[in-house]
């Protein structure tokens, strides 16, 4: 489902609130992901430890956010935006697009829990329809 102006309206307008805690976030969700998800460790099993708070979780918390941010500021051409990005998860990392969705979920629900006033249900579907459109322009290079 494409994003209409209000929801990109919202994304933004939710993104100017959480970006200063970008980093934090992004080691919070990738912390959830190892844990909840725990077939998800096999891309990570280079790290020297993958548990919640580790130097490796927190610093690609913080790479994803970054990609995150490209996005937010790519949202009117996520596809074209992200090439780059999906051509290395494609074809050098190999990352199972499914797994987008499951980091998606993680990054919800850590802004959720970090800004539940903010989190109103508009709220709630812009960022879901954001990350499922990022994550489709992650998968593009797939086909
Ligand atoms: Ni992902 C590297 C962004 C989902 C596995 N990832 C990156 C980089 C960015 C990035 C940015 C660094 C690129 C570079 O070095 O140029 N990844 C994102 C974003 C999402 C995402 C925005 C979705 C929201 N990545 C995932 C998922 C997995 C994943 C779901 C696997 C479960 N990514 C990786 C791996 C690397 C990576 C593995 C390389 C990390 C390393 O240091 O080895």
């Amino acid at each position: 489902m494409s994003l209409t102006d209000k929801d990109k309206a919202a994304v933004k307008a939710l993104w100017g609130k959480i970006a200063k805690s970008a980093d934090a976030i992004g080691a919070d969700a990738l912390g959830r992901m190892l844990v909840v998800y725990p077939q998800t460790k096999t891309y990570f099993s280079h790290w020297p430890d993958l548990k919640p708070n580790s130097a490796p979780v927190k610093a690609h918390g913080k790479t994803v956010m970054g990609g995150v941010a490209l996005a937010v500021s790519k949202i009117d051409d996520l596809t074209g935006g992200l090439l780059e990005l999906s051509e290395l998860h494609a074809f050098q990392l190999r990352v199972d697009p499914s797994n987008f969705k499951i980091l998606s979920h993680c990054i919800m629900v850590v802004i959720a829990n970090l800004l539940p006033n903010d989190f109103t249900p508009e709220a709630h579907i812009a960022l879901d329809k954001f990350l499922s459109n990022l994550s489709l322009a992650l998968s593009e290079k797939y086909r």
